[in-house]
């Protein structure tokens, strides 16, 4: 973790702002001098451009839901959970790495399911990829950490707003993961976090406190609590490079729409193309527009840890929605690219050589076996 003379200075103006209030664990309570503080920091902070794009829920159901709906009830989706499992502790277990056989995946456990122990050694691990040194292939890139945000920035307009946004941000995961596994010695479950338990409330979630990520709400500032206190950030702000610190705002409206209802809308949706389209513009943008700061950064996101609890958030839906109907859902895609070529099982997914290129169809079951052999708590 840095805590650079540069971050100190960008984020000076900010603490009044940061620092715990009435408003303190309430997203966007920013108040009188708060507000003031905010609009004067506001070019520093702003992300010229940024914020992903979004769409109501009224809208996505007018835009999106054009076919015959399914049951959109998550519970009867799920075919092979059939109940609640409760991360007790560190157990990890190796997974099969012969093709095609996944007989002891990989649980994924939602962060209130996730104990203590488990909780520390992820964000030691976090901590362990900040300070490994990038690897060089990645330009701006000043840690392992950010090669992350890096290849992301580099990738994002091939895997945004096209239907390449779920198999790439999938295999985007994956491979994160491996690489706490295999350069920080991370050895215990992997995570999610069920942001509809939380909608328009994040800040009240426990994951934003200081033996975490540190707090959201408060309005607009760096963040100076919490295991990523005067974080400095130098990939971003967008598609340029100029260090900024980790700032988070807690837009509360924003996230009131990574609702159930939301969710279940998406969830309805029969064809691929729509559901994704849905969930882009819908949960997911209002989630990293809810969180604000460097979330909001369509680029640079991944810089902020909170990111990966976003999109396991987001795995898990295109999961659950697979669910469905796996015997077509895993057979066929759909949708295009971002040249407007049909999606198909032999695309290609590229994470920039950090780990080898994967087609749509070695990632479609996350229970495969093939490269993926892993599964959700619920
Ligand atoms: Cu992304």
């Amino acid at each position: 973790m840095r805590f650079s003379l540069l971050s100190q200075a960008l984020c000076g103006a900010t603490l009044v702002v940061g620092l715990p209030g009435p408003n303190k664990g309430v997203d966007n309570g920013f108040v009188g001098l708060e507000r003031q503080a905010r609009k004067a920091l506001a070019p520093l902070l702003s992300i010229s451009g940024m914020g992903h794009n979004l769409v109501p829920l009224e809208q996505a159901i007018e835009e999106f839901a054009n076919v015959p709906k399914a049951d959109s009830d998550p519970a009867t989706y799920n075919d092979t959970v059939t109940k609640k499992l409760t991360h007790i502790d560190g157990a990890f277990t190796t997974e099969s790495t012969a093709a095609g056989s996944c007989t002891n995946p990989n649980v994924r456990f939602e962060w209130d399911d996730y104990s203590t122990s488990d909780r520390q050694a992820l964000m030691a691990a976090f901590k362990c990829l900040m300070n490994e040194p990038a690897s060089g292939r990645f330009t701006a890139s000043t840690s392992r950490w950010e090669d992350f945000a890096r290849l992301h920035q580099m990738y994002t307009p091939n895997v945004h707003q096209n239907q390449k946004f779920l198999p790439w941000h999938r295999y985007f995961v994956w491979t994160f993961e491996q690489v706490l596994r295999d350069e920080c010695g991370f050895d215990r479950a992997f995570f999610w976090f069920d942001e509809t338990k939380h909608s328009g409330a994040f800040s009240a979630s426990d994951v934003f406190s200081s033996p975490y990520l540190g707090s959201l709400g408060g309005g607009s500032h760096c963040v100076t609590d919490g295991q990523f206190a005067g974080l400095t950030v130098n990939i971003g702000p967008g598609s340029g490079n100029t260090p900024h610190c980790l700032s988070r705002e807690g837009n509360a409206a924003d996230t009131a729409q990574c609702s159930t209802a939301y969710v279940n809308s998406c969830l309805s949706n029969a064809r691929y193309q729509d559901f994704e389209k849905c969930f882009e513009y819908g949960p997911h943008g209002y989630g990293h527009n809810g969180v604000g700061g460097v979330m909001k950064d369509v680029y640079a996101s991944p810089a902020e840890p909170f990111f990966w609890f976003h999109h396991t958030f987001v795995d898990r839906a295109w999961r659950i929605w697979e669910l469905a109907d796996p015997a077509n859902r895993y057979a066929s895609i759909d949708g295009t690219d971002i040249n407007g070529n049909p999606l198909t099982l032999d695309t290609v997914i590229d994470m920039g050589g950090i780990r080898p290129d994967v087609t749509i169809r070695q990632i479609i079951n996350t229970l495969s076996g093939d490269v993926l052999c892993y599964r959700y708590n619920y």
